[in-house]
């Protein structure tokens, strides 16, 4: 049995902050597969009462420990690896605004917008999507002026501000309709950087439930 498990799918930008955290530590770590879309798991009341209260995905299993929110597990295991850890408190203060930030502005539409455009069944009415996307594209303007000055969100060095927000800007222009990394080049040259780290993956890679059938 692997140290760290972690419960996920491989559509699922929420997840992948954490698959890949887990790469870059080098962790040893399996994925439980959540099947999110055809049993909706997330839903039932077993997975309620003993995975996540929540009803979400990732959770992240160590020990007896069960972790949920995204941002708290990059905390954890950034504390337990020493690596991309912010330093002062100052640091770690502003790497949790970007992760708030992230999970409520970036991922937090990108995530729904994508959902509605490929995988809801029916999928999304055009107004929602165009709300979303605009919401999502006003997000992703903030943090492309922000990497417009200094490689990484904080400044030098990758941390977990930067490991949270490539939440779902790997995958596939196809599924949002729009390229992500041309049209916003700071985020592109971030994205090139972020990639060229050892142990990095790609969420369909690092994930399971690729390809899915609906
Ligand atoms: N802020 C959470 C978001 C988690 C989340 O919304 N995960 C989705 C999968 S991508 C989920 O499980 N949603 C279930 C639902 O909302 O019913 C995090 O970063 O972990």
């Amino acid at each position: 049995m692997a140290e760290y498990e972690l419960h996920c799918f491989a559509q699922s930008g929420n997840a992948y902050r954490a698959a890949l955290m887990l790469n870059l530590i080098g962790a040893d770590w399996e994925p439980i597969f959540v099947d999110f879309f055809k049993a909706g798991v997330q839903r039932t009341p077993e997975f309620r009462d003993a995975v996540n209260e929540m009803g979400e995905a990732p959770v992240l299993g160590h020990g007896a420990r069960k972790l949920s929110q995204s941002g708290v597990i990059l905390l954890y295991l950034a504390g337990r690896s020493g690596m991309f850890l912010p330093r002062s408190e100052d640091d770690r203060l502003e790497a949790l605004r970007w992760i708030i930030f992230d999970n409520q502005k970036v991922g937090g539409n990108l995530g729904p917008y994508r959902f509605f455009r490929n995988f809801a069944r029916p999928l999304g009415e055009p107004a929602l999507l165009e709300f979303l996307k605009g919401r999502a594209q006003g997000a992703l303007a903030i943090v492309d002026k922000r990497l417009s000055r200094r490689p990484y969100l904080l400044g030098a060095e990758p941390t977990i501000a930067d490991v949270s927000m490539t939440s779902y800007l790997y995958y596939p222009p196809e599924e949002f309709g729009f390229d992500i990394a041309a049209q916003h080049q700071n985020i592109g040259a971030w994205l090139a950087r972020m990639k060229a780290l050892p142990r990095w993956g790609h969420p369909y890679d690092l994930m399971p439930g690729h390809p899915l059938s609906l």
